[in-house]
């Protein structure tokens, strides 16, 4: 069984729907519209399935529109959105960001995306962009600021804005692997749309149904870290809200959802600069030459090193209760829901190092461990 790329509803095979791409006129579609954020239209769509207790059912090779006589594609049975090609047959996993304002989301997708380009290569398969709109809509929000402008992402537009870019996830086959077509979908949020009220966010419903969920954390938020860095960081141009509050959000709209969670300490470069201040406790730590939060293992490398994990898992832990971030482990291990997500702490740089007003800083690209959330969400799908 697979999701769907947009909505991440699973595709189950007890339910398909085809809609006509022929003459047949298109109407407003009140659930579409729903789902995506922004009004939608539909032409006539038909919902098959097999019989109570038929197996192995598989629909018609050619779907004809009865109005018309069309042809008809398959689409979400959720959604409404068409699916790509032969897309049943891959497995889908569905990767939606989280996290305040400014706590880095937009530019580690920009950044991932290139890193997940040499773990494929690793592993003798390609990344490629399954349609026209992701890689469209990746190179202009996301590759050409950072790669050609060398600059930031300007801050994502909230999901009621016209040019709200982030409700076409980006939709990444990387070919076979572990016997299976495999896909990776990413979507970007914008955080302002996280910090205010959730209650009636229909269009944000997918992080209930996500393979994974990455919650970002900005340590430069933290008084104390802000304070010894002073002098050795460049002030940032944004800044966000409260990630209690934002997580807060998050899991009043995963709900009973059961998504994997990802708690992501990022732009972890400023944390490597506490090195650089003297004999503070905080630097104490982030010195430790021993801790696996120093080292990265290599973009080359196939699979998700559960040793590893383990480790950067419980040092992330004790690092965000030493930063006074508690309660966000507290929030994740203890929920006032009860239900308990598996989860797991890890670390990210996107850039390497922080940046300079609108520009990257001078070095380039030198991100550290951001494939980690990535193979974990795939290793516990089965692909590596
Ligand atoms: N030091 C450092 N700074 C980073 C890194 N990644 C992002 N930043 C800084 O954080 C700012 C915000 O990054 P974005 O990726 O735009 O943040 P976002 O979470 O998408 O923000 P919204 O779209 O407003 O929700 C950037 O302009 C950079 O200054 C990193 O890896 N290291
Ligand atoms: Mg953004
Ligand atoms: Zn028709
Ligand atoms: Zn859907």
């Amino acid at each position: 069984m697979t999701k769907c790329p947009f909505c991440f509803n699973d595709l189950t095979p007890q339910l398909y729907a085809f809609q006509c791409q022929g003459r047949c006129n298109s109407a407003d579609d009140p659930q579409g519209s729903m789902l995506w954020g922004a009004p939608r239209t539909w032409k006539p769509t038909i919902l098959m399935g097999p019989q109570p207790g038929e197996t192995n059912w598989r629909p018609p090779p050619n779907v004809t529109c009865q109005r018309c006589n069309g042809p008809m594609e398959e689409c979400c049975p959720t959604c409404h959105q068409f699916l790509p090609p032969d897309w049943r047959n891959g497995v889908a996993t569905c990767i939606a960001l989280a996290g305040a304002r400014a706590t880095g989301k937009s530019i580690y997708i920009g950044v991932v995306v290139k890193l997940m380009e040499l773990l494929a290569e690793a592993q003798q398969t390609t990344l490629g962009f399954v349609d026209g709109a992701s890689r469209e809509m990746y190179t202009r929000v996301y590759e050409k600021p950072l790669y050609e402008t060398r600059g930031i992402i300007p801050p994502t537009p909230r999901a009621n804005l016209a040019d709200s870019y982030q409700r076409q996830p980006i939709i990444l086959s990387l070919g076979m692997l572990g016997g299976r077509r495999r896909f990776v979908v990413l979507r970007d949020v914008a955080g302002e749309d996280l910090e205010g009220q959730v209650d009636n966010a229909p269009h944000l419903g997918f992080f209930s149904h996500a393979s994974a969920v990455l919650f970002l954390f900005d340590p430069t938020r933290v008084p104390e870290v802000r304070n010894q860095l002073q002098d050795l960081i460049p002030a940032q141009l944004h800044s966000g809200g409260d990630p209690a509050l934002v997580l807060n959000n998050l899991n009043q709209l995963i709900g009973p959802g059961r998504p994997r969670l990802a708690i992501v300490l990022s732009k972890f470069d400023t944390m490597q600069t506490l090195t650089q201040v003297a004999d503070t406790e905080l630097s104490r730590i982030m010195s430790n030459a021993g801790a696996a939060f120093v080292r990265d293992p290599g973009v080359t490398m196939a699979g998700y090193d559960e040793d590893d994990g383990q480790l950067l898992h419980a040092e992330v832990r004790s690092l965000l209760q030493r930063l006074h971030a508690g309660h966000i482990v507290t929030a994740v291990e203890r929920p006032h829901s009860g239900r308990v997500l598996d989860h797991r702490f890890f670390v990210v740089s996107a850039l390497g190092a922080p940046t300079e007003g609108e520009n990257l800083h001078d070095h380039g690209i030198a991100s550290f461990r951001c494939l980690d959330p990535i193979r974990w969400a795939l290793r516990r799908d089965g692909a590596v």
